[in-house]
């Protein structure tokens, strides 16, 4: 039997259960969920990242608008825009891409989302939420991190969870939600002494470093199950994960693989978020 857990199929199938539900609900209501996404400047792999958003929600029925904005488009504008967003009737969700060039602030920005329509669930109130145990919107890579482990039918509670990376985006809000479904967490950082030694510890590890391949085969303990949530570009177009897939698999119960493991099910967790927000304030 295969160990690698499929995200790249996971997500599809979430994908297709939204499509079914976002059709009854057009029937019943005449009205779809509608996400906007903003990318603010050039950056290639955001716009991939945009372009796979806006795609996903087309196929899934929703209603999704992408506001593309000039690297040189100033706070107040991207504000303005945030402001508009807020008050318009066919948006469910706002999506501000990250990262933003420098000099524009993104904690002001995420800021002045409205709460009720921040799928990201990176307003401070979304945060702070999720901290206390009682979750809005949750983070759409820890939320997939969490679904991939429900899917593959891991055990989380219990279980000793070693997440690496402390990020708001992703490595906190993974290690909040392991806690809440009664894991033993640790997190670890660049200032972690023994890195490799706390990992063998883990019976689930999550990896997001951003660091291509740097976890090995051998920091994982026999059975454990890793979720990679790094994309590192290495060289023109090969991508890798933050573990080394080829040694880790032989030692793994199940794995995830980069590309088509938590990537995919981040943006299936954003098309969740944005119905679950549509369902709330249709
Ligand atoms: P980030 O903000 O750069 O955070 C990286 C974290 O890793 C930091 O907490 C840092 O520690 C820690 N770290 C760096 N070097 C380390 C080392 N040598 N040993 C131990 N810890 C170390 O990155 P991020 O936004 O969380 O993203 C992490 C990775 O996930 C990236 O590859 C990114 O592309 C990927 N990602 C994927 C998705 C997806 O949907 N699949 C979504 C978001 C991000 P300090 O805090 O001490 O600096
Ligand atoms: N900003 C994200 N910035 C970057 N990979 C994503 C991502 C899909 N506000 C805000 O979407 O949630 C966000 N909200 N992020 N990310 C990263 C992060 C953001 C990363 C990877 C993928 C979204 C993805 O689908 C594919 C895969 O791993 O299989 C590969 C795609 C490729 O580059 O070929």
């Amino acid at each position: 039997m295969s160990n690698i857990l499929d995200g790249k199929q996971i997500a599809k199938d979430i994908r297709e259960e939204l499509r079914k539900e976002v059709a009854e609900l057009k029937e019943k209501t005449g009205r779809v969920p509608g996400l906007a996404v903003v990318l603010v400047g050039e950056d290639p792999a955001s716009a991939t990242y945009v372009r796979m958003k806006g795609k996903a929600c087309e196929q899934a029925g929703f209603l999704s608008r992408t506001h593309r904005l000039s690297e040189t488009t100033s706070q107040r504008e991207l504000l303005d825009l945030v402001n508009e967003l807020n008050e318009d009737d066919e948006i469910h969700g706002i999506l501000v891409q990250l990262p933003l060039p420098d000099g524009l602030d993104d904690q002001e920005v995420l800021k002045a989302i409205n709460p009720e329509k921040d799928v990201d669930g990176f307003h401070p109130l979304n945060v702070g939420r999720l901290m206390t145990g009682d979750p809005y919107f949750v983070p759409c890579t820890p939320r997939g991190v969490i679904e991939l482990l429900d899917r593959g039918n891991v055990e989380i509670k219990g279980k000793k969870a070693v997440v690496v990376g402390r990020s708001n985006i992703v490595g906190k809000p993974a290690a909040l939600l392991l806690l809440q479904r009664h894991a033993t967490v640790t997190i670890c950082h660049s200032r972690t002494q023994d890195l490799p030694g706390v990992v063998r510890e883990a019976d689930i590890v999550v990896a997001a470093v951003g660091r291509p391949e740097m976890v090995r085969g051998d920091w994982i303990k026999e059975g454990a199950v890793v979720i990679d949530v790094g994309v590192n570009r290495v060289g023109e177009k090969k991508l890798v994960g933050d573990v080394a897939f080829d040694e880790a698999k032989d030692v793994a119960s199940l794995i995830t693989p980069v590309p088509g493991g938590v990537g995919p099910m981040t943006i299936a967790m954003l098309l969740q978020n944005t119905l679950e927000a549509f369902k709330n304030h249709g």
